[in-house]
């Protein structure tokens, strides 16, 4: 089992492992972020803050940066240079109209990259959808649908669990909820014919 096997979110900490210390549990806390949410504006904060919320669900530690390829493109390189070294594995970036961002991070690094195309102006999400998705080879961007910024958040879940099988669980978890849900819902439609 990997060291860094158990991620929950404490108060202010994470912890990330048991390990048992003259026959006593200890757990073992870690504050550094393992993904990365990035946007390219405010304007994007209601729709990247539900990435936010299910890595807060999952118990990941995250950060949240606004950072632009067109307007911080010294802060954008710099952050995707040095992001394997602070210890971050997955990226995610939020950017409307012509989105550049998430892009932009992944000529800079080989973590993953997850693009969200945000829906504003003109062209309500095509254009970033566009920009975002038609990666060159080589410099790959995994892009989520229009706003899908919860999608965003359970894939870099989903790259996360290859290595923290607590991850893996959950997200089994909460698959085998949601079948469960649905299965009731469906019943009681049934019994009420609409
Ligand atoms: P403002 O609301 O700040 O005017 O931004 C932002 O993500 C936002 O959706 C309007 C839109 O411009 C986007 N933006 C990008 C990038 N930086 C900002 N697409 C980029 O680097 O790709």
């Amino acid at each position: 089992m990997p060291e860094q096997s158990f991620v929950l979110q404490g108060e202010g900490r994470d912890l990330i492992a048991w390990r048992r210390r003259g026959g006593r549990k200890r757990g073992v806390f870690m504050k550094k972020p393992l993904v990365g949410i990035l946007m390219g504006s405010e304007s994007d904060l209601p729709i990247m803050e539900k990435a936010a919320e299910v890595l807060k669900e999952m118990g990941i530690p995250y950060e949240v940066e606004i950072s632009s390829a067109h307007r911080l493109p010294e802060k954008t390189a710099h952050y995707a240079k040095n992001a394997r070294k602070r210890g971050i594995e997955v990226l995610i970036a939020g950017a409307g109209m012509a989105a550049h961002l998430a892009g932009a991070l992944a000529s800079h690094t080989t973590l993953p990259v997850i693009g969200v195309p945000i829906k504003s102006g003109a062209l309500d999400g095509a254009d970033a959808l566009y920009s975002t998705v038609q990666m060159p080879p080589g410099v790959p961007v995994a892009t989520v649908g229009i706003d899908g910024a919860k999608n965003a958040a359970y894939l870099a879940c989903e790259i996360l669990s290859i290595k923290y099988p607590e991850i893996a669980e959950k997200l089994a978890d909460l698959r085998s909820k949601t079948k469960k849900s649905l299965v009731q819902k469906s019943k009681a439609i049934k019994k009420k014919k609409p």
